[in-house]
């Protein structure tokens, strides 16, 4: 499979915003180096490599304290780089694997020691095969047990039919990228209302960046900043933000990282948001 060309910003801002003290990034990815952690045969797309020593500079550059390391699904269930980054920085990195069902307890648990808190179930299909959920149900409630929670990312026409499976999840529930909401649909839209019902329960968190994926305009985003706003306002306990870097499988444009951190002020309008959304959640979630 042929290597996409780099997703990244090559040269990303200073941004003009600083976050606050132990700022975490709570949603990125590592790639590769692929000659050390091959890609998944199965994947559907090829990354260019995007391995940890970058993420660490990234993260120095833009001012943040920590990093979140989701698995990506071009490494497919075989967590080796997630978990070489994690023991790299112990004190300032989490994990959410994507793992087998029938992973054994033994290896679960030295994935919690080197860091991981989840597992992530993706059913976005232009990107995996999803498990049914029965099969993901059990997997809960195994890592239910180590105090894990469930990250997922799905499209924001299959909220209907996952809702009730989401619901019934014994972990709380992170969910990815807002849902993925129709943004030429508005605000006010009755999908990105039904999903903010959703959000009503209290298991339920959202990461509310990667504008650079949701937007019609593109940069700098305006037209997914009241999406992101009023979650943060409507759920200011239960909000989380990330990069998204290396941008996985991004083709419209290579996001300015700096420019992410700029539109942060401009979704949590005040520094009593952005300390909940930037610090406190995040370490309540991942560092208690
Ligand atoms: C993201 C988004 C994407 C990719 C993945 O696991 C992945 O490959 O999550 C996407 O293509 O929307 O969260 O990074």
């Amino acid at each position: 499979m042929k290597t996409d060309p780099p997703t990244w910003h090559p040269d990303p801002r200073k941004p003009a915003y600083a976050p606050p003290a132990g700022a975490v990034d709570a949603h990125c990815h590592v790639f590769g180096p692929g000659d050390r952690f091959p890609y998944a045969p199965e994947r559907k797309y090829t990354p260019s490599d995007a391995p940890k020593d970058m993420l660490f500079a990234l993260r120095r550059h833009l001012g943040f304290a920590r990093n979140v390391i989701v698995q990506a699904s071009c490494h497919g269930r075989d967590n080796a780089a997630l978990l070489d980054a994690l023991r790299t920085d112990p004190e300032n990195c989490r994990g959410i694997a994507v793992v087998d069902p029938d992973i054994t307890d033994a290896r679960l648990e030295e994935m919690d020691a080197a860091g991981v808190r989840g597992v992530r179930f993706n059913f976005v299909r232009r990107l995996v095969n999803p498990d049914p959920t029965d099969v993901s149900a059990r997997l809960a409630a195994r890592v239910a047990e180590l105090g894990w929670h469930v990250v997922v990312y799905f499209e924001a026409a299959d909220l209907t039919e996952l809702a009730p499976f989401l619901r019934s999840l014994p972990t709380d529930v992170v969910i990815d990228h807002m849902g993925r909401p129709d943004i030429a649909a508005g605000v006010e839209s009755a999908d990105f209302a039904a999903f903010r019902r959703l959000m009503e329960d209290e298991k339920f968190w959202v990461k509310v960046g990667c504008p650079e994926r949701l937007t019609q305009a593109g940069p700098p985003y305006d037209d997914v900043a009241p999406f992101a706003r009023k979650l943060v306002e409507s759920f200011p306990d239960r909000v989380l933000w990330g990069t998204d870097w290396p941008h996985p499988n991004m083709k419209s444009h290579q996001p300015d990282d700096g420019l992410l951190v700029e539109r942060i002020p401009v979704i949590a309008p005040t520094e009593t948001l952005r300390q909940k959304l930037l610090v406190e959640n995040p370490a309540r979630l991942y560092w208690a």
